[in-house]
C-alpha cells in the first residue's frame, strides 16, 4: 500500500479506468484531487499522464484489449474536458500558440494536455487536434498568424511528416518560432537539433517553461 497521496490517487484513477467507471474517475479527480488542494497541473501530469502510460503497458503486454484501452482513454478525454473549467489561468499574455499533431498522428491527448497548460500560463491557444494534413496546417499558419507553432508527434513513423511540416512552414514563415515534442522524441534523442528546432519539451510543463522564457512573459 502506497503512502504517497498522488500515487494512491493515480492507482485509484487507473482502477476506475479499467472498470470503465466514468463517474468514479471524475469523482476521484474532483473530490480526492481538486477539493483536497492538489493542483490541477499535478492531476494532469502525476495522475492522468502516468495512468495513460500504464494503460499503454498493459495493452502492449496483452493484459487488456484494444477496446479496454479505448474505454480508458475515453475516460481521460472526459477528465481533461471536466478539468478544463477548473484550470487556474494567468492573465492573458497576448501571445497565440497554434498546436497541432502532424499528419497521420492519432495520439492527440498529450497535445491537448499541452494546450491546456499553455492556456493556464496565459497563452491564447488554437488546438487543431489529431492528424492535420500538412497543407492545411500551412494554410492555418498563414491565416491565423500565431506567435508560436507547436507540433506533436508520438509514432516514430510520423517523423517524416514532422520534417515535411517544419520545412513547409519554414518556407511560408521563416521567422516563426516552432516547438516540437511528443513521445517520438524519447525514441529519437537529438531529433529537435537535427530539425533545427531548438525549442523542445518532454512534457507540457517543460513546453510552457520554454515558451514563457522565449517570450519573456
Ligand atoms: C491512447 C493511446 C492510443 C490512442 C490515442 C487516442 C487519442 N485520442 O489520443 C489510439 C487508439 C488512437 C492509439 C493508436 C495507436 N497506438 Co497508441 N497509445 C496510446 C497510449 C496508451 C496513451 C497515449 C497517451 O494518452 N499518453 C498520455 C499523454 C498525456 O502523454 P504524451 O502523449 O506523451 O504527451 C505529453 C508529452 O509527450 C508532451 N507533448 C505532447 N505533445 C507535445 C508537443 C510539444 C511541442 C511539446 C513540447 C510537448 C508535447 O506533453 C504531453 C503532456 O505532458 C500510449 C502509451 C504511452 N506510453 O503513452 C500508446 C502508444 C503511444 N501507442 C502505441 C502504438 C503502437 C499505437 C498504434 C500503432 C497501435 C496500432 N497497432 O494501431 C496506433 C498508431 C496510431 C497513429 N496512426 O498514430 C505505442 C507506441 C510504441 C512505439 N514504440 O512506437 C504506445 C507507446 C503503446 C505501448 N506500446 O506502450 N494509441
Amino acid at each position: 500500500m502506497t503512502t504517497d497521496p498522488l500515487a494512491a490517487l493515480r492507482d485509484s484513477y487507473l482502477s476506475a479506468q479499467l472498470a470503465g467507471n466514468r463517474r468514479e474517475a471524475l469523482r476521484l479527480l474532483v473530490e480526492e484531487g481538486v477539493l483536497r488542494g492538489i493542483p490541477v497541473p499535478s492531476l494532469h501530469l502525476d495522475v492522468i499522464q502516468p495512468a495513460q502510460q500504464e494503460i499503454g503497458r498493459l495493452w502492449q503486454e496483452n493484459h487488456i484489449s484494444v477496446a479496454q484501452e479505448h474505454l480508458a482513454t475515453a475516460i481521460s478525454q472526459l477528465a481533461l474536458s471536466y478539468l478544463y473549467r477548473h484550470l487556474p489561468r494567468d492573465p492573458a499574455n497576448g501571445r497565440t500558440v497554434l498546436l497541432s499533431c502532424v499528419e497521420g498522428e492519432l495520439h492527440e491527448l498529450g497535445a491537448r494536455m499541452a494546450s491546456d497548460f499553455l492556456e493556464m500560463a496565459g497563452f491564447e491557444v488554437r488546438f487543431l487536434g489529431a492528424n492535420v494534413p500538412t497543407e492545411h496546417l500551412v494554410r492555418e499558419v498563414r491565416e491565423s498568424k500565431p506567435d508560436l507553432l507547436a507540433l506533436s508527434v508520438t509514432m516514430s513513423y510520423h517523423v517524416p511528416a514532422l520534417r515535411k511540416a517544419v520545412a513547409a512552414v519554414r518556407e511560408l514563415a521563416p521567422g516563426l518560432p516552432m516547438a516540437v515534442g511528443g513521445l517520438a522524441f524519447t525514441w529519437a534523442p537529438g531529433l529537435e537539433a537535427e530539425l533545427g528546432v531548438p525549442f523542445y519539451g518532454k512534457d507540457a510543463r517543460a513546453l510552457v517553461a520554454a515558451a514563457c522564457k522565449m517570450f519573456e512573459v
